[in-house]
């Protein structure tokens, strides 16, 4: 849909006079995708968002409080509103009543005559006639406070003339619509989620609207209502991004600012994480700018001058130290900035990006003034933020001096220096050659002796194991057990990674058979699933399957990979059988190990799906993660297992 309609003066008066008529809705159903963006899931779903936003705007002038919206069976909807009830009187230019003139003629309401509201979102009180063309039938209901009155339509034309059924002392509009199956035709079944997350945001960025969703289709298995009314607004919207995050509050305060100039208003509502990602989530007459604009970086800004100007005031930075960075300040951000304001300017079509200078004037001098203030006021607050902002500044110079450092490492042929654990292998041709990252020395030693040294190379790890979910990416450059893997593996990490660079087309991990080894292997997974997703995605990564026994008699000897493998062989070899159960890798010697787990001829190997990435990547976040209490759970359980790890 069009958003000039947003450039234009606002009209003081909402009347009749407030619209000016346009054309017909042929062209709507000639072209939907022109006004709804597509006919597929999304654009059936814009329909409900196009005829709440107008509840939304009437909320937003003051006159409404509560909006209902039910899905009934047939793929029937129905939004209801305590509004002033869209005006019935006769329209001056068009001599119908204006509830008709809203709903048959596109445009109305918008493009040159301004939507009749001071804030709106342009997408806003022009799509009621767009909704009405794509469904079978609509039929609204307006209550005026004397009589009700209804109207029928069907494909955006007038089946029924507007008639009063009723009396009434209450006022509002309820629209109910069917979407039209020849124009949806991928699908008409609208999912509750979907809607319920975009209402749940306007219900954030309008504080103290009531919105409440109720499933009442007969062919769901329960009935779903949810009611969405957060007396806190934007602050409620950060702490619910907070409790989604699962991580723990740093500074105690959700610290909220606001203000007003002419038509506009600005607001917004941060706090720190203890979590090391940031999300700041910007909206425009409660439009989601996914792309920001000047209200998002006004606001960045002014916090990093805000912040450095009170570090400096209170010494907790030295006049000649660096600043501290956005990056730094950003760590573990949860922020929603929230403006609305008459002439909204985006710059694209699809409203991802604010333009408006002026606004971001208005948000810059609100960080400025309020911020300095609210840290001067609470010293405490203040000393958290600042220290979680220096810390994260170190591990920023950290991370760059150890990028510096790999680099330096390169020798004069542009390629790296392998690192002397790698016991690496002559054929360069990554279609053949293994890399085998083996827990322990010993095992390490073992594995180096018995492997093919044309095809195999041997890492050994040792020392304590990274904990990926609370590691820093500064952690895993500098870290001394995973930088080896990351330079044998030549694909470079995060953004570098260049997966045409990996040296080894199977990178196979190779652990003990017990818990223990199960950890270490669930770490790595989800190390390469994290920092470098596509060996995982194109299934370079293996585990090795040790076996568990060897059972043995005289000199026959089996080895088995679980219990009943074990009792299995004991029965063949038949009485007498010595039984030895491998407590680890380095229990075995090196012809053991190659015959047992590295043969390419004879060994068994796992390989690492996305799902097995995935679970492992679950399982270490629950125990690498801010969640105590299942932590604690699972390290009781297994206390003799965890020493290695560092969590
Ligand atoms: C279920 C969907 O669409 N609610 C609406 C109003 C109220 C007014 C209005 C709407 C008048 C001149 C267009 C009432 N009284 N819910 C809704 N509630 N539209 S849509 O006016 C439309 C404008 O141009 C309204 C006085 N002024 C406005």
């Amino acid at each position: 849909m069009s958003n000039e309609n947003l450039n234009v003066p606002v009209t003081d008066t909402y009347d009749e006079n407030s619209i000016q008529v346009l054309e017909g809705l042929e062209a709507v159903r000639k072209r939907p995708g022109m006004y709804i963006g597509s006919t597929g899931e999304r654009g059936l779903h814009h329909l409900v968002y196009e005829i709440v936003d107008n509840a939304i705007d009437e909320t937003l002038a003051g006159y409404c409080d509560k909006i209902l919206v039910e899905l009934l069976d047939d793929g029937v909807v129905r939004v209801t509103d305590n509004g002033r009830g869209i005006p019935v009187g006769i329209h001056p230019q068009k001599g119908i009543p204006t509830v008709s003139v809203v709903f048959t003629i596109l445009h109305a309401g918008g493009k040159f005559g301004g939507s009749g509201y001071k804030v709106s979102g342009g997408l806003h009180g022009v799509g009621a006639s767009v909704v009405n063309a794509l469904s079978t039938w609509l039929e609204v209901i307006v209550k005026d406070g004397k009589h009700i009155y209804k109207q029928r339509y069907e494909k955006g034309n007038i089946a029924s003339d507007l008639e009063v059924i009723g009396d009434t002392d209450e006022t509002g509009t309820t629209v109910t619509y069917k979407a039209d199956p020849s124009i949806f035709t991928d699908t008409t079944v609208y999912d509750y989620d979907t809607l319920l997350y975009r209402l749940r945001e306007q219900a954030f960025l309008n504080a103290g609207i009531r919105i409440v969703l109720k499933d009442c289709r007969s062919d769901r298995e329960n009935e779903r209502e949810d009611d969405l009314h957060f007396v806190g607004g934007i602050k409620s919207y950060v702490e619910y991004i907070l409790e989604k995050s699962k991580k723990d509050r740093l500074n105690s305060d959700i610290i909220y600012m606001s203000t007003e100039k002419d038509d506009s208003q600005a607001e917004v509502a941060f706090l720190w994480s203890t979590g090391f990602d940031t999300k700041i989530m910007s909206f425009a007459n409660t439009i989601h700018t996914v792309d920001g604009g000047t209200h998002e970086s006004s606001f960045k800004n002014s916090l990093v001058r805000a912040i450095n100007k009170y570090g400096l005031k209170f010494k907790f930075l030295k006049e000649n130290d660096a600043k501290l960075k956005a990056d730094d300040i950003n760590e573990g951000l949860i922020a929603v900035v929230s403006v609305k304001l008459t002439d909204a300017q985006f710059e694209s079509q699809t409203k991802a990006k604010l333009g408006n200078t002026s606004i971001g004037t208005l948000v810059n001098n609100m960080v400025a003034e309020q911020l300095a203030q609210y840290l001067e006021d609470h010293p405490q607050e203040a000393k958290i933020i600042m220290d979680k902002c220096i810390s994260a500044a170190g591990a920023r110079e950290a991370a760059q001096k150890a990028r510096d450092l790999e680099r330096k490492k390169t020798g004069a042929s542009g390629r790296q220096r392998m690192p002397e654990k790698l016991a690496d292998c002559i054929s360069k041709n990554p279609q053949e050659t293994e890399i085998f990252i083996v827990e322990g020395d010993s095992a390490g030693g073992s594995a180096i002796k018995g492997r093919d040294s044309n095809t195999q190379a041997i890492l050994p790890l040792w020392g304590k194991m990274l904990n990926v979910e609370k590691a820093r990416i500064d952690k895993v450059y500098g870290n001394e057990k995973l930088a080896p893997v990351v330079i044998s593996l030549g694909t470079g990490i995060g953004d570098n990674f260049d997966i045409t660079k990996l040296r080894y087309g199977k990178i196979v991990i190779m652990a003990d058979a017990d818990v223990d080894g199960a950890h270490i292997s669930a770490l790595l997974m989800t190390f390469f699933y994290r920092f470098m997703p596509e060996l995982v995605y194109e299934g370079h990564i293996y585990i090795a399957q040790p076996p568990l026994f060897k059972v043995s008699r005289g000199k026959q000897h089996f080895y088995a990979f679980s219990d009943a493998e074990r009792d299995y062989y004991i029965q063949k070899v038949g009485g007498n059988a010595s039984v030895q159960r491998y407590k680890g890798l380095g229990e075995m010697d090196a012809d053991q190990l190659w015959e047992t787990t590295m043969d390419p001829e004879t060994r068994s190997m796992l390989r690492v799906t996305v799902e097995q990435a995935e679970m492992a990547d679950a399982a270490i976040s629950m125990l690498m993660g801010d969640e105590v209490e299942p932590r604690r759970e699972f390290i009781e359980n297994n206390a003799q297992y965890v020493q290695n790890l560092d969590i």
